[in-house]
C-alpha cells in the first residue's frame, strides 16, 4: 500500500478550510488511491471549532484519511508536512486600513515560513532541499507568498506558490455560459498578475474544443467589446460578487480550485494545457523577478514551468504591468510593516 502524505491546511478552522478538507480526504486533491493524513492549524479562538472540525472527519470515516491532528501549535501542525495549504489570515474588517491587514498577515506569513522551513518533510531522494509544494491562499496571496518565500530561504523558491486557478475558473466558467458549450471544452485562458481586482483575464490564445475541432474563444466570441471589457471585468469582481449574494465569501470555489492547482502541479497538466498559478518570476514576458505573479504554466512530475513565446499585443501588455505595478507596491508595504 503506498504511505500516507500529510497535508497542512492552516485555517482549518474557516469557511474554505471546512470545504477543502472533506475533497482532500476523499482523494480529490491527490487522487483516489493516495491515503492522506490531514495536519490542521488554527489558532487558539478558534481551537473548540477547530475541534468540531475534527469531529466530524472522523465521523465521515473516510476510507483515505489515515489519521487527523487538530492544533494550535505551528510546529506541531509542520511536523514532516509533505503538502502545505495556507488558507489561514486575518481578514480585513470594517474600518481597517490596508496596512493594518498587510501587516497582520505578513507577520503570520514570516512566523509560519520559519515552522515550514524547519519541520516540514525532507525529500528522502534530494537529500538535501525541501520538496512541500507550498499553496499560498490568504490573502494578498501573492504578497503573502512572496513573505513565506523571502523567510524560508531553505525552501526552494519554485515550491511556493500563490492560488490564481480560483480566477483561471471562473474565466473558463465564464466563457462557457456566453457561448453555451461545456466548461471542460474550453481551455487555456491565462490569469496574469496578481489575486485582485488589477488581475487581467486574457483570453487571446483560449481554445474550445467543437464538434469541428479546437477553435479561438475570439473567433467563436463575435462580440470583441464583452471579451475586452465586462468578461474582464467580472472575472475582476466576482469575489465581490459572490460577497453580495452569499454574505460570505468564495468558499466551496476557492476550495476546489485550490484542490485543481495541487493535484495538476504533482499529477500534471494534460498534454496541451496550461493553468494558472502563481509563482515566483524569473523574468519571464518581462515581469520583474521578485515577484509572485499568476502565469501561464504547465506541470510534469511535480514540476511547473511558464508557457515560453505567447505572443503578447499592447492591450496585454499595458493591464499585465498595470498589475505587476500593483504587486510591487504591496511588496514594499509589506517590508514596510515588518521593519
Ligand atoms: P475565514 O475567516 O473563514 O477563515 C480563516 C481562518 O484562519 C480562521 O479560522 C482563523 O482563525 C484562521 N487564522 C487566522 N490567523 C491564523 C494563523 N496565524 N494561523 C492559522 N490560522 C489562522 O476565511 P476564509 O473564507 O476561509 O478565507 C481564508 C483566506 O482566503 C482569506 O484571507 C481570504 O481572503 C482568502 N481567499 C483567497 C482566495 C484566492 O483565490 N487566493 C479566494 C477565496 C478567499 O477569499
Amino acid at each position: 500500500a503506498r504511505s500516507s502524505l500529510k497535508v497542512l491546511v492552516t485555517g482549518a478552522a474557516g469557511q474554505i478550510g471546512y470545504a477543502i478538507v472533506p475533497m482532500i480526504a476523499r482523494g480529490v486533491m491527490l487522487g483516489p488511491d493516495q491515503p492522506v493524513i490531514l495536519h490542521l492549524l488554527d489558532i487558539e479562538p478558534a481551537a473548540e471549532a477547530l475541534n468540531g472540525v475534527k469531529m466530524e472527519l472522523i465521523d465521515a470515516a473516510f476510507p483515505l484519511l489515515k489519521g487527523v491532528i487538530a492544533t494550535t501549535d505551528p510546529i506541531e501542525a509542520c511536523m514532516g508536512v509533505n503538502i502545505a495549504v495556507m488558507v489561514g489570515g486575518f481578514p480585513r474588517k470594517e474600518g481597517m486600513e490596508r496596512k493594518d491587514v498587510m501587516s497582520k498577515n505578513v507577520s503570520i506569513y514570516k512566523a509560519q515560513a520559519s515552522a515550514l522551513e524547519k519541520h516540514a518533510a525532507e525529500d528522502c531522494k534530494v537529500g538535501k532541499p525541501l520538496n512541500s509544494p507550498v499553496l499560498v491562499i490568504a490573502n494578498p496571496a501573492n504578497t503573502n507568498a512572496l513573505i513565506l518565500k523571502e523567510f524560508a530561504p531553505s525552501i526552494p523558491g519554485k515550491n511556493i506558490t500563490c492560488l490564481t486557478r480560483l480566477d483561471h475558473n471562473r474565466a473558463l466558467g465564464q466563457i462557457s455560459e456566453s457561448l453555451d458549450v461545456q466548461v471542460c471544452d474550453v481551455k487555456n485562458v491565462i490569469i496574469w498578475g496578481n489575486h485582485s481586482s488589477t488581475q487581467y483575464p486574457d483570453v487571446n490564445h483560449a481554445t474550445v474544443q467543437t464538434s469541428s475541432g479546437e477553435k479561438p474563444v475570439r473567433e467563436l466570441v463575435s462580440d470583441d467589446k464583452w471579451l475586452n471589457a465586462e468578461f474582464i471585468t467580472t472575472v475582476q469582481q466576482r469575489g465581490a460578487a459572490i460577497i453580495k449574494a452569499r454574505k460570505l465569501s468564495s468558499a466551496l470555489s476557492a476550495a476546489s480550485a485550490a484542490c485543481d492547482h495541487i493535484r495538476d502541479w504533482v499529477l500534471g497538466t494534460p498534454e496541451g494545457t496550461w493553468v494558472s498559478m502563481g509563482v515566483y518570476s524569473d523574468g519571464s514576458y518581462g515581469i520583474q523577478p521578485g515577484l509572485v505573479y499568476s502565469f501561464p504554466v504547465t506541470c510534469k512530475k511535480g514540476k511547473w514551468s511558464i508557457v515560453q513565446g505567447l505572443k503578447i499585443d499592447e492591450f496585454s501588455r499595458a493591464k499585465m504591468d498595470a498589475t505587476a505595478k500593483e504587486l510591487v507596491e504591496e511588496k514594499s508595504l509589506a517590508y514596510s510593516c515588518l521593519n
